[in-house]
């Protein structure tokens, strides 16, 4: 029997009430096919599909690409349903193996190149993952010796690496026997099952360990079809990819995936410092970019001290964050281009300003949802609607919001209401046209700068140190990232611990640069290490005992006020 048919059997994966299933197959939504369609739907063949830092690949060749990869994957036993974590820097590779896993009817869990031993541990365990594919080395970091502990402390089978593999499988090695098998034997078909899983994504999480969030072929090639439509992605396009391509944002809203369905160019950009991505705007004349406001920020910065070509520039897409109008105004001058502010979700729903919206919703609010099928509430605490126009939790379903995340059935009693909405954890308010504007936020996470950290998570790694008895993590406001991470943490003053290099005595203050040495080497991602610590003797709490966290971040205030 097939992983996916146990899946759905061992509550691994909460499918949608079947009306509602018939529902959207009805209306069209729903396709049943599998995404890899992506690419075999009458594309030109020699039209260039992407384009990385070194190299370049026609629609022909990154299907053909493709199915061998997923030929020789086939071959060394990955199969339909396994589930295998992807981690790449934004490179073809990245793309060649996503559409093989897609092909092969294989679920890749896709990591984003910041995450480390902590994190890969956590998604190889979670998924039950066969597989590891990665890039050899980027921007500095060896891949390869990730891999290496990732497998000592895991039920991982296979390693495959892009470019040289040292003792693991080689990705081209892989393809060569592909391409050969393909010749011998009649190739692997690509089977429809749109209701199977096309990926897992993670979720930015409130837990203690990031949750996996299981995305079905049906659901994500709508929503990626959807998406390049109210982007306006054509076969004309250029779409530029600097963040991850794995997140959620810059894979399906509308993304790598919207731009190929659109038979547009994609770009993929390794690079994200404007100095060195500004040039290939004007070199591939870019239509089409997603960012997050720090990096929207940066590029502005530069562009206004710096001779820069963005005339082909159509459309800036922010996202990740809350965008302030006074940036918002600046990205429409400067770029002189439209501009798309997007708020959406790994779990699913995504709203956007729409291409012909005036500055009243361009500038000023987070979009209208993508679906005329989403269904969206503002509700107070006792989930009661609140009057029109006030501030409260966002919960929504639809067609491509998840009902539950993947083998977490006591977390999903509490993060979906009984009858499938999903708790965003925003805190919301609709204008009269019904577009979103966000105000804040209820779940217990930091944004830092887009980037999600789970309080509850970096506060469980801080209290494996040995130095360290409690910890509390808040957001800290930022005037560049909009939120950094401060952790309070009290002293451990009864524990006697070895003196390693970043052991700190009972006698030393809990400094930051020993507390990020400590957490980078236990293999925490970078963009999760606190950007500021304090040290306290007791958290104050609540009237019902918790920590109050509101009260620490007005301390946090009062210090930064102090200072
Ligand atoms: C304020 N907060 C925002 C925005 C996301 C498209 C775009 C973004 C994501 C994403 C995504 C925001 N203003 N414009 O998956 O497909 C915060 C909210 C939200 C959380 C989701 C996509 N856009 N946010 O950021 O799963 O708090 O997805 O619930 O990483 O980011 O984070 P994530």
């Amino acid at each position: 029997m097939c992983k996916q048919a146990v899946s759905s059997s061992s509550n691994l994966f909460t499918p949608w009430p079947e009306a509602e299933a018939n529902r959207y197959r009805t209306l069209g939504l729903w396709l049943n096919k599998n995404m890899f369609h992506i690419l075999s739907d009458s594309r030109v063949a020699d039209k260039l599909a992407v384009i990385d830092d070194n190299k370049q690949l026609t629609y022909g060749q990154l299907k053909t690409n493709s199915l061998a990869l997923a030929q020789g994957l086939y071959q060394l036993g990955i199969r339909t349903g396994d589930n295998v974590v992807l981690q790449f820097p934004n490179r073809i590779e990245f793309v060649e193996t996503l559409f093989a896993l897609f092909a092969l009817g294989a679920v890749p869990v896709m990591a984003l190149p910041a995450h480390r031993e902590q994190e890969l541990k956590h998604f190889c365990t979670e998924s039950q993952a066969v597989a590891y594919i990665c890039a050899d080395h980027a921007g500095g970091f060896d891949y390869r010796a990730l891999a290496r502990n990732v497998c000592a402390l895991t039920q991982l089978k296979h390693v495959f690496v892009a470019g040289d593999g040292q003792e693991f499988y080689s990705l081209d090695d892989v393809k060569r026997a592909g391409e050969l098998g393909a010749k011998s034997k009649a190739s692997l078909p690509v089977v429809d099952n749109g209701q199977s899983l096309a990926l897992l994504q993670l979720s930015g999480g409130t837990t203690n360990l990031p949750k996996l969030i299981p995305r079905t072929h049906d659901d994500y090639f709508y929503s990626v079809r959807e998406s390049a439509a109210v982007t306006g992605l054509t076969n004309e396009s250029v779409y530029l990819c600097v963040l991850p391509a794995a997140h959620n944002f810059t894979l399906s809203s509308a993304g790598v995936l919207g731009a190929l369905y659109a038979g547009a160019t994609v770009i993929l950009s390794e690079q994200v410092a404007p100095d060195r991505v500004l040039p290939i705007i004007a070199k591939q004349r870019v239509t089409t970019v997603a960012l997050v406001p720090p990096l929207a920020n940066a590029w502005l910065q530069f562009a206004q001290k710096n001779r820069v070509d963005t005339n082909s520039l159509q459309v800036v897409q922010v996202g990740g964050a809350k965008l302030t109008s006074v940036l918002a105004k600046q990205i429409v001058a400067i770029f002189n281009c439209k501009l798309q502010q997007v708020f959406g979700m790994a779990e699913g729903l995504v709203n956007y300003t729409r291409l012909h919206d005036g500055p009243d919703k361009t500038l000023f609010t987070q979009g209208c949802p993508l679906s005329s099928e989403d269904e969206i509430k503002v509700v107070a605490n006792d989930d009661t609607p609140v009057v029109n126009g006030e501030v409260g939790h966002l919960l929504t379903r639809g067609p491509y919001t998840i009902r539950g995340y993947y083998n977490a059935s006591e977390h999903n009693a509490t993060a979906f209401t009984p009858d499938g909405f999903y708790r965003t954890g925003d805190l919301v308010r609709l204008t009269e046209e019904g577009y979103v504007v966000v105000e804040g936020r209820a779940k217990d996470q930091i944004n830092r700068g887009g980037e999600k950290i789970s309080a509850a998570e970096l506060e469980e790694l801080l209290v494996g140190h040995p130095g360290i008895s409690d910890a509390a993590v808040v957001a800290m406001k930022d005037s560049v990232l909009g939120e950094k991470t401060c952790a309070f943490v009290i002293k451990n003053k009864q524990q006697a611990y070895p003196q390693g290099v970043n052991a700190i005595s009972n006698q030393q203050a809990i400094t930051l640069p020993a507390l990020r040495r400590y957490l980078r080497e236990i293999g925490v991602a970078e963009y999760k290490l606190p950007d500021r610590v304090v040290c306290v003797e007791v958290f104050p709490t609540t009237k019902f005992g918790k920590v109050s966290k509101k009260a620490l971040r007005e301390t946090l205030e009062n210090i930064q006020q102090l200072a």
